[in-house]
């Protein structure tokens, strides 16, 4: 999709959730309006013996005004008739992190290397995202493989995301 449509974004087909289980890396991120997650994000997805997804993840992130730290985040993944796309229902370990139901599809992943995930928050009236964020994840603490690199920019194109993401760094801030 090339046309920026928000309906028109390819999701993975026939998306597994079992093998999609387990740690990803976040190692870039295009950021939403009001970003929270800065860096140092891993996250964690499991199939619950209900069936239904569940993710995990930290990351640090800057709160009240000032205050650095580690955020503990908890979510569900609640599934659609397409099985990439998902609503995600996320809320943190305290009060003071954020709280919010956003899309959640996986627009492409290898399972054991790389994934693109992507959330539009607000669609504009002539169908392009207005609000939106996505992740790169990979399954190394080190970065993508040279060989998932091409695979993530031509789909960071087909998002209409291209140049819009910034490197995630992992230093042990959240010593997962
Ligand atoms: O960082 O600005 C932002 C938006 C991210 C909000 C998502 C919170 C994390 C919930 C865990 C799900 C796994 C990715």
């Amino acid at each position: 999709a090339q046309d920026c449509l928000v309906s028109n974004i390819h999701v993975k087909e026939n998306f597994d959730k079992y093998r999609f289980q387990g740690r990803w890396y976040a190692v870039a991120k295009k950021d939403p309006v009001g970003l929270f997650l800065l860096d140092n994000v891993v996250a964690n997805y499991k199939v619950e013996d209900d069936g239904k997804m569940t993710a995990t993840a930290v990351g640090r992130v800057i709160i009240l005004n000032n205050w650095e730290t580690c955020a503990q985040m908890f979510s569900t993944l609640e599934k659609s008739s397409d099985p990439a796309k998902f609503k995600l229902r996320y809320w943190g370990a305290t009060a003071y992190l954020q709280t919010g139901y956003d899309d959640h599809w996986i627009i492409d992943t290898d399972y054991d290397n790389y994934a693109i995930h992507y959330a539009c928050r607000e669609v504009d009236a002539d169908g392009t995202c207005l609000d939106g964020y996505s992740f790169i994840f990979s399954r190394h603490p080190t970065g993508l493989r040279p060989e998932d690199q091409q695979i993530v920019t031509s789909k960071k194109r087909d998002l209409c995301l291209l140049g819009k993401y910034r490197r995630v760094t992992h230093n042990g801030f959240c010593k997962a």
